[in-house]
């Protein structure tokens, strides 16, 4: 019997060791709101481990007089005693506690929301993409799409608008938040501490394909950065684009260096340096390339774009190579 009762607990502790384990392989990762990789999030993890501190204490407390209620105090409390009970654990200690974690959170804000930055990035939430302009000072603008690379130890300010529907530009690595919301632009600064490549999401509702609306963020050492801008910058070279222009692809993107200069999809002039297809769906391989344009519908519903899955598979072919060689 007692054999049998060990044999049960054992089983229950690894079935927890087991949940446990799921949950926190959670907590890191490119898309961890605990895995900090930049100052705001560094800061906004610790508010959150301060802020469990808290809630597990008092949640302890709380158990351990309803226990104490329950098995050793089992005839009612005295008047006095039962007052001064209310007046400490019912007023004053969660007064003190919740006016603590208040104070804590909130001496924290200037630092969350400082505004300013040395590098801007305009990012425009699309239905179900985003549309990226970097600013750099005394330069032209670079225009780009669903892939953010930013600078390490440089404080970037994110000017955030929509253009259809309200979206949420959300890089759990490096900080909270902000919701893009049409016709008002809204501000995010953040600073990545470290190189590396994270992810981001909109993180809030906007349709159909909301859950397939992420973007890689490569944060690089400044040089490389300002390597890649520069590449970023430059047009795409002249030949190879028969195909692409031929089935009016141009009619919605612009490829910068040939006649197509349509706005209503990505900019695609360095597509093929890209991490991802389809804003962080698929990764940039021919064969999703290939399927992003024949299946477009089926890869992402409620796309913008139509699929041309009636175009012949050497046509695509073709079209892919191309759009591959945009680095
Ligand atoms: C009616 C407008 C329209 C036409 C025509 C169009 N596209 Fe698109 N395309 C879009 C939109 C909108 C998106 C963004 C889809 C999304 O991720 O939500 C897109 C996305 C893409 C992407 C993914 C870009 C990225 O940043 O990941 C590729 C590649 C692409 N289109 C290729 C093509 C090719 C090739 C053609 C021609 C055969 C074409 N498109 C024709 C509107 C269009
Ligand atoms: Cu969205």
């Amino acid at each position: 019997m007692a054999r049998k009762r060990y044999q049960h607990t054992v089983q229950v502790i690894r079935l927890v060791a087991l949940v446990q384990a799921v949950l926190l392989a959670g907590c890191s990762g490119p898309q961890s709101a605990l895995d900090a990789a930049g100052e705001e999030a560094v800061h906004l993890a610790e508010l959150f481990w301060v802020m469990l501190a808290g809630a597990a204490v008092i949640w302890a407390l709380v158990v351990g007089v309803a226990v104490f209620a329950g098995r050793f105090q089992k005839a009612p409390l005295g008047e006095r005693a039962g007052l001064r009970l209310i007046l400490w654990g019912g007023a004053v200690f969660p007064t003190v506690v919740l006016a603590g974690l208040l104070i804590h959170g909130l001496r924290l804000m200037p630092v969350l929301r400082a505004p300013g930055g040395d590098l801007r990035i305009d990012v425009v939430g699309e239905q179900f993409w985003w549309r990226l302009t970097y600013r750099p000072e005394g330069r032209p603008p670079v225009v780009s799409a669903n892939e953010v690379r930013l600078p390490a130890g440089t404080r970037v300010e994110f000017r955030l608008d929509a253009a259809d529907v309200i979206h949420s530009f959300w890089i759990p690595s490096l900080g909270g938040k902000m919701d893009m919301i049409p016709g008002r632009t809204n501000r995010l600064v953040l600073l990545a501490e470290k190189p590396g490549v994270y992810r981001g999401a909109c993180a809030e509702f906007c349709g159909t394909s909301h859950a397939l609306m992420a973007f890689d963020v490569v944060v690089m050492e400044p040089q490389a950065f300002a390597a890649w801008l520069e590449r970023e910058a430059a047009d795409a070279p002249a030949g190879g684009s028969e195909a692409f222009i031929g089935n009016g692809c141009g009619g919605c993107h612009t490829v910068r260096g040939i006649e197509a200069k349509g706005v209503i999809g990505p900019d695609l002039t360095h597509v093929g340096g890209r991490r991802s297809l389809g804003a962080g769906i698929l990764p940039n391989t021919r064969e999703n390339l290939i399927r992003f344009i024949t299946e477009t519908e089926a890869a992402k519903p409620g796309v913008r774009m139509p699929s041309f899955h009636a175009l012949p598979p050497a046509e695509v072919a073709v079209i892919a190579d191309y759009l591959g060689s945009l680095r």
